[in-house]
Order: C-alpha cells, then sequence, then structure tokens
C-alpha cells in the first residue's frame, strides 16, 4: 500500500515558530514518527514525503500520484482555505485523500473555518499535532485494506 503524505507551505519551519500552537516537532521529527507508526501498523506501507511552498507543486505531486498511489494525506495548511485549484486536483485523480490539521481550525480565526479540500477527501483529521499525521494513516489504511 503507498501513501502519499504532502505538506504545505510553511510546514518546513515547525519547530521553530509557534510551538504552542503547531507542537514542538520538527517535519523532519513527524516524517520519523510516521515512518515507525507505518512499519508497525503493516510492513507493507510504504510512504512518501513531498513538502512545497507553492500551489502549483502541490498540483503537480497530486496529478503525479495517478495510478502510482493507493492513498494521500495531506495539511495543505494555508491552501486548504483558499485553493480550488488543489481541491481539483485531488477530485482529479480519485485517490482516497484524508485532510490533515495540526491545529483544531475551528477554534482558531474565521477564516481557518473552511475548507476548499475537506469536501474532496475521505476525513479530516484536526487538532490533535503531530499525532493528527498517525490517526489520518490509521483511517486510510482501515479504508484501504
Ligand atoms: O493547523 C494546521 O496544520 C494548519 O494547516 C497550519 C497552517 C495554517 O495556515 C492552517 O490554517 C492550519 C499554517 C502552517 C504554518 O506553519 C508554521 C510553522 C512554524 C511556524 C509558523 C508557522
Amino acid at each position: 500500500m503507498k501513501i502519499l503524505v504532502i505538506n504545505g507551505p510553511n510546514l518546513n519551519m515547525l519547530g521553530v515558530r509557534e510551538p504552542e500552537i503547531y507542537g514542538s516537532l520538527t517535519l523532519e521529527q513527524i516524517k520519523d514518527e510516521l515512518e515507525v507508526y507505518a512499519k508497525d501498523l503493516d510492513s507493507s506501507i510504504e510512504l512518501e514525503f513531498f513538502q512545497s511552498n507553492s500551489e502549483g507543486g502541490i498540483v503537480d505531486k497530486i496529478q503525479s500520484a495517478y495510478n502510482v498511489f493507493d492513498g494521500i494525506i495531506i495539511n495543505p495548511a494555508a491552501y486548504t482555505h483558499t485553493s480550488v485549484a488543489i481541491a481539483d486536483a485531488i477530485a482529479s485523480v480519485n485517490i482516497k485523500t484524508v485532510e490533515v490539521h495540526l491545529s483544531n481550525i475551528y477554534s482558531r480565526e474565521q477564516f481557518r473555518h473552511s475548507s476548499f479540500i475537506a469536501p474532496k477527501c475521505l476525513g479530516q483529521v484536526a487538532g490533535f499535532s503531530n499525532n493528527g499525521y498517525k490517526m489520518a494513516l490509521y483511517g486510510l489504511y482501515c479504508s484501504l485494506k
């Protein structure tokens, strides 16, 4: 089972600033932790990680997943609240996708309460910091196996 994990803009800065909102782990540490979790869950799970600060880069990566990956986990970061292009890309590849947010976007500013991405997804996990990626992987795994 091949799963693509996509992280959007500024998430490469995790662990550097705002740990009270996003947790203290770096993106590299979140990646390492998810690799360990995946191996424990099922040794046949293969993860690939991708981070981009650009909307086009994320759209290109989603398109390239067509017929290659079984599932996608995505934290679209700020593009969650603005990107029709990423939402359309997810719909176009027909790959089961789970949206993840480190913070609880519904307890923050009003503009973070809406997601263009969520309606194209199997589900959404928000507010559980780095553990959200593990929760998303478990949900995706159960729905794919
Ligand atoms: O809670 C999340 O995971 C978000 O996707 C994070 C985005 C935010 O725009 C979304 O509304 C919710 C922001 C990512 C910015 O990452 C930073 C990392 C370190 C320091 C500052 C920002």
